[in-house]
């Protein structure tokens, strides 16, 4: 393909990236199943010497990814983790990063339980309130981390007010884009200075790899994931690799289709009184509903639900017949998951009953199948009020 630049979402989906192979004319990217790459002679290759530091099929995703969110660069690991992990590696001790207080609970455990003890430090904020972020600002903050919306409480953070706070204190903006996606939301252009993914969601969208991916337009920041790639070495395979870049061809339409499933289960739970309360930013009745209109373009396939007691959690979880219980997120077939107990089991039980991830909350994550068998599903399985 020409310039990225010049071309819409759905085809830079279909293509950045990933021109036909220069050798075959493979209209598909290879997968380069290689550790290593023969040199003509000492340090004289081809750009590529060894895979820790770079590998082909790697290249063509962590370009088309970038490109999807109107990024310069991209850096692809081995998990959603590892690329949070890969950022905040660019600080030490004493240096200090303030979290969104409610996060992936695998995030709160990273950062109070791997980094605070190696001496970075650690304020978790509810960035609803950009006055509770400014607040929490110190002489040493450097990074700012949110996720919107936020897992699995549907929290929305004003990522152009987030930026602008960070800047100001001479620190970044990076966005967790795991739940909105870049056909939904594109932080950079509101601002940020870095978008991560664990691609392992809705990037890849059928649930076979673990992976992860920052995207930046700073070069220095660029330079930094490049270096952990190559000295910390937290990389993908190039199968897992090739599998995500297969996934997010088909991103635009899955995604509309998460989202139109989404928005009727969210407005038929709403109605239904055995559904104490709903979670969704598409609801009008989310308190952030107009914010979440003003910075995306879609609402995505996630929805969660307080049934009150973790009884009732756990007997619809049981009775479901499409959704399966399970961790993850963003593939296209249904998954129910407990917060409290699953993803959210790492954050004390303190701080959760703080940000309100009870034990009767569930959250669904809504696949592509046909509307009526997943409401049927729920329906069936929805034990009485
Ligand atoms: O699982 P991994 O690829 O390492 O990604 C971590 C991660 C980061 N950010 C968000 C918003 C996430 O949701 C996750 C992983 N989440 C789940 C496994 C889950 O079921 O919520």
């Amino acid at each position: 393909m020409k310039s990225d630049r010049e071309f819409r979402f759905a085809t830079l989906a279909v293509h950045a990236g990933q021109d036909p192979d220069p050798t075959t004319g493979a209209v598909m990217p290879p997968i380069y199943q290689t550790s290593t790459y023969a040199q003509e002679s000492f340090g004289v290759h081809k750009g590529y010497d060894y895979s820790r530091g770079a590998n082909p099929t790697r290249s063509f995703l962590e370009k088309n990814v970038a490109a999807l969110e109107g990024a310069v660069y991209g850096a692809a690991f081995a998990s959603g983790l590892a690329s949070i992990e890969a950022m905040i590696k660019r600080y030490s001790v004493g240096d200090h990063i303030i979290s969104g207080a409610n996060v992936y609970g695998g995030t709160d455990r990273m950062f109070r339980q791997v980094f605070a003890k190696l001496g970075l430090e650690f304020s978790f904020v509810d960035t609803r309130d950009p006055d509770k972020i400014s607040e929490a600002v110190r002489a040493e903050t450097r990074l700012i981390l949110v996720e919107t919306p936020t897992n699995p409480l549907m929290h929305i953070t004003d990522i152009a007010v987030a930026a602008e706070i960070a800047h100001d204190a001479g620190a970044l903006l990076m966005v967790d884009n795991t739940f909105a996606t870049p056909y939904f939301q594109r932080p950079l252009e509101l601002g940020a200075d870095a978008v991560m993914h664990s691609s392992t969601k809705y990037l890849n969208g059928h649930s076979d790899v673990i992976g992860g991916i920052v995207v930046t337009s700073n070069e220095e920041v660029a330079e930094h994931l490049h270096f952990m790639q190559k000295a910390t070495g937290g990389v993908p395979g190039p199968l897992d690799c090739w599998l995500v870049l297969r996934g997010t061809k088909t991103l635009h339409t899955r995604m509309e289709a998460h989202q139109r499933n989404a928005l009727r289960i969210a407005e038929w739970l709403e109605g239904d009184e055995r559904a104490a309360d709903v979670f969704y930013p598409g609801l009008p009745s989310h308190p952030q509903h107009e914010l979440a209109k003003k910075q995306m373009s879609g609402f995505s396939g996630m929805v969660s639900v307080e049934l009150g007691t973790r009884g009732r959690a756990e007997e619809f979880a049981r009775e479901t017949r499409v959704f399966s219980l399970a961790e993850s997120l963003g593939g296209v077939e249904s998954l129910i998951s407990h917060p409290a107990s699953m993803t959210h089991a790492a954050v004390s039980e303190e701080h959760r009953a703080e940000l309100g991830i009870t034990e009767g909350l569930v959250r669904l994550s809504i696949g592509i199948e046909d509307i009526e068998d997943l409401i049927d599903d729920l329906d069936r399985a929805l034990p009485a009020a």
